[in-house]
């Protein structure tokens, strides 16, 4: 029998759910109870960071963002009731997780031969690319999923090299849209190290999708001189450097002035591509490649609203690069805040869809 009527674990349902209880991340991610069935928006967890350059850690964010997502208070300035909206997460597929682990050590050994100008075994480079191939393959396939049951699919890395099969399963079902970039770096290199699916590499793989109308970057500020000559040359790159946003605001320029202009040339459908590197160091001190300035909390919240305010349709986003660090809970607590901003406003967005 349920102690003093308050329902056990596995009887609690969206039903009998009380959003004022505490949190439990075993009910679901943000403590709620979700099904597939219902949810409008589906989170894919996808723990892999192979290609990871300089620290890593990704790869334990899916199950720490879980944890802490159950102990946020789900009030929302924009949706009254917006527990019953949160996102489902489904199941972890295990061979992403098998195949991280198999390859990361393998990579960064290919990294040290690299820095050490050291020849390097082919073999294993291949080895690695089939592997981040095989997990592009599985989040495109559990993708298409999503989006054929009506839903909207996010992606929570893992590094940013993760969200490409999500852009591709994209890209097969929408003709036209585009992709906010959220970022210190704008991804641009093609096959970094080597590595064809590399997390530096993933808005150069994206931009070369014919339905990819737009990549908008901004808060970028860590780029290679290829980089910028790749996005300076393409009609499809915009950017504005996190540089360009200070030194705005130092003139006296608001926020909103200097992002809107930006994000009216976005198609009516965006994809938001959220790496934490994006906003300033203290939001994601445990991240692979941290790099100071960028923006606040709040200024990434106003951009993601905008996009549903400004009458867009959010048709899919990704949230990467997030690493928790071993004694603190911030990095995980900020991701999955931002990540439940990102699944409520593709929710929203919903009514502009087209
Ligand atoms: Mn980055």
């Amino acid at each position: 029998m349920d102690y003093e009527g308050i329902p056990t674990m596995r009887t609690i349902s969206l039903e009998n759910y009380d959003p004022k209880m505490p949190g439990n991340s075993n009910l679901g991610l943000f403590g709620v109870p979700q099904t597939f069935e219902n949810a409008k928006v589906c989170v894919i967890p996808v723990p892999f960071e192979v290609t990871v350059s300089y620290q890593s850690g990704t790869a334990s964010a899916p199950r720490a963002i879980l944890e802490e997502s159950a102990q946020l208070d789900l009030a929302h300035p924009h949706l009254l009731g917006a527990w019953k909206f949160s996102p489902f997460l489904i199941e972890e597929n295990k061979q992403i997780s098998l195949l991280n682990s198999k390859f990361r050590r393998r990579a960064a050994r290919h990294i040290k031969m690299l820095e050490q100008a050291k020849p390097y075994s082919r073999s294993n480079l291949a080895e690695i690319n089939k592997a981040c191939h095989d997990v592009c393959s599985i989040v495109r396939a559990e993708t298409r999923r999503i989006v054929e049951h009506g839903k909207i699919p996010g992606v929570l890395g893992g590094d940013h090299s993760t969200p490409l099969g999500a852009i591709l399963a994209l890209a097969d079902k929408h003709e036209d849209f585009g992709i906010l970039h959220i970022d210190a770096h704008m991804d641009l290199r093609v096959a970094y190290e080597g590595f064809e699916y590399s997390h530096a590499s993933v808005m150069y793989n994206a931009s070369r999708f014919g339905n990819v109308k737009k990549i908008l970057q901004i808060g970028v500020r860590d780029f290679s001189e290829d980089e910028l000559s790749y996005a300076n040359n393409s009609e499809k790159i915009s950017y504005i450097t996190s540089e360009t946003i200070a030194r705005n605001k130092i003139d006296g320029k608001s926020f909103a002035k200097i992002i809107e202009k930006e994000i009216d040339k976005l198609p009516q459908k965006v994809y938001i591509s959220f790496d934490i590197d994006g906003l300033d160091l203290p939001y994601c001190r445990g991240t692979g490649t941290p790099v100071p300035g960028g923006l606040s909390y709040e200024e990434a919240i106003y951009l993601i609203d905008l996009i549903w305010q400004s009458g867009r349709q959010i048709i899919g986003f990704d949230l990467c690069e997030v690493a928790p660090e071993k004694d603190s809970i911030i990095d995980a607590s900020i991701g999955a805040r931002i990540l439940f901003r990102l699944s409520t406003a593709a929710f929203i967005s919903l009514k502009n869809r087209r």
